[in-house]
């Protein structure tokens, strides 16, 4: 019988895990980080992903060998199942066109497979893994009974028309239905993939299954079955997250100035409750550039632009005045700010990013998208003593409002968005508190990073080792 790596001799002897420090016990996952780097070869960001939950669990190995000896994170790392297949469909001009598809069936240790749905050219399984393998964190430290999955595919949704847009969704569901259920799987959506594509993705999944099964997607229109403020959920959160945050050191919204990344769903409900919260708001960005609005950004402008037109921040300088104008390329994180909330993409704030925000001051940085800040990025923010949320914490009130409406499916009921929205808080101040408690039991004040996946490792690997070796 092959010794587990976090074991120090014989995987039969609880005892030897015990004897480890937890800096040996991180120097033991380096044979478990080698095989997923051998196992799943060019997948960068999956193996980033991995790396950043692999060298805060050290400590929970010495005071926990049974999850060692169990092999809990050697079988963390490798997904239940991985789908990928071809999605077929026909363009307006009438050229067929072929895209992948795929769904990473992560983690059911917790509740059905649950995740988002990712519609950019950039897809590719590296990037659906990584976000499949931090769902499993995220969700689990939601508290709530979700299992940790992702998909998604390289198409690109930009310059398509709606008819495109509903040909493509049912040419994905015609594969992907065979795979969902409410108690099997359960997408949402991510970038690219809103109230729209979930509209056309329930539509056929229901054509197909002959059922009305609405807990099987979320985020979908309130008028049939979606949960009031699941729009709204992951930019709310964020910003509620980081409240906590501030309020560790006496602070709060009022007043500060804050900088945000993209302007995409959860960018745009960030600004909303920050503003709401008595921020003022100075930028942000798409792929093609920045904003920087010295006034505070206008949002029923911004909301007309990306919600409705499907525009581009730019537009946005051009129709508002002098106050606001456009900056081709990335730099947003150039701009002074007291808080930063990342809300774009993965790997969009560098080591430089970060060292120019702690030059100006920053105080506190959450990440509304999924890793958007680089490892050495983290770093430079950390060792300055900014406070900062990862991802699988600040962001998780998304698919927490997600579990709230499959819920509400299950029960054929529908809450108001103020409940619904004071559940929401009331969440995001657990997740709080439960990476904040969870760091300084380990050693760690301060350090949500550590909180956040030893928090969220914890619930899985009990449940796992509650459910055998599966
Ligand atoms: P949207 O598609 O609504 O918006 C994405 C935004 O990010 C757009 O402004 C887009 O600009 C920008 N963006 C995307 N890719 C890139 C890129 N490669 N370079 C620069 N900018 C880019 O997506 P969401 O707002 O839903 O998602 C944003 C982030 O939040 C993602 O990391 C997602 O995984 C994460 N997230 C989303 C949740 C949700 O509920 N929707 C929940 C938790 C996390 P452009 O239009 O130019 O592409
Ligand atoms: O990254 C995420 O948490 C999401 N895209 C939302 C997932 C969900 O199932 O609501």
């Amino acid at each position: 019988m092959a010794s587990s790596p976090l074991s120090s001799h014989s995987s039969r002897s609880s005892r030897s895990s015990v004897d480890l420090s937890s800096e040996a016990q991180t120097r033991a996952l380096e044979p478990l980080y080698t095989q997923v780097l051998n196992r799943n070869p060019g997948e960068a960001e999956f193996h980033q992903a991995v790396r950043e939950v692999l060298d805060s669990l050290g400590p929970v190995f010495t005071q926990r060998p049974e999850f060692a000896d169990a092999k809990i994170i050697e079988r963390i790392c490798e997904p239940e199942r991985q789908l990928i297949f071809r999605v077929p469909w026909v363009d307006d001009s009438g050229e067929v066109q072929v895209n992948r598809g795929f769904r990473i069936e992560f983690n059911s240790a917790l509740g059905p497979f649950k995740g988002g749905l990712r519609f950019h050219p950039s897809v590719n399984l590296g990037i659906v893994k990584f976000l499949g393998f931090e769902q499993i964190f995220k969700n689990a430290l939601t508290g709530m009974p979700l299992g940790g999955g992702k998909g998604g595919s390289d198409f690109d949704p930009k310059n398509r028309s709606d008819a495109e847009i509903m040909r493509f969704c049912q040419s994905l569901m015609t594969e992907l239905h065979r795979h969902l259920g409410e108690y099997t799987d359960v997408p949402a959506g991510d970038i690219g993939v809103g109230q729209r594509e979930i509209g056309y993705l329930f539509g056929q999944y229901k054509r197909i299954t002959n059922r009305y099964e609405s807990g099987v997607l979320t985020g979908k229109g309130t008028g049939w079955g979606g949960a009031q403020a699941r729009t709204e959920a992951t930019g709310y959160g964020c910003v509620l997250f980081t409240r906590q945050m501030l309020q560790t050191f006496g602070e709060d919204f009022e007043g500060q100035r804050v900088a945000v990344s993209g302007s995409g769903n959860v960018a745009v409900y960030a600004i909303e409750k920050a503003q709401q919260l008595g921020a003022t708001v100075v930028t942000c960005s798409d792929s093609d550039g920045f904003i920087v609005d010295e006034k505070g950004i206008d949002l029923d402008l911004l909301k007309q632009i990306k919600n409705v037109e499907r525009g581009r921040v730019a537009e946005y300088a051009e129709r508002r005045g002098t106050s606001a104008r456009f900056i081709a390329g990335s730099g947003v994180w150039q701009v002074p700010c007291d808080v930063a909330l990342p809300c774009a993409t993965q790997n969009e704030l560098y080591e430089t990013d970060a060292l120019a925000l702690v030059r100006n001051g920053v105080k506190a940085v959450a990440e509304g998208a999924n890793m958007p800040t680089t490892p050495e990025g983290v770093r430079v923010l950390q060792k300055a003593g900014v406070a900062f949320g990862p991802g699988k914490a600040a962001n998780a009130g998304g698919v927490a409002t997600s579990a709230l409406e499959m819920q509400q499916n299950a029960s054929r009921d529908s809450w108001s968005f103020e409940y619904t929205e004071e559940r929401l808080a009331e969440i995001m101040r657990h997740i709080h508190d439960a990476c904040h408690e969870t760091a300084e039991r380990y050693g760690q004040p301060g350090n949500y990073v550590t909180g956040a996946n030893i928090a969220g490792f914890e619930r899985v690997a009990e449940a796992m080792l509650a459910q055998g070796v599966i």
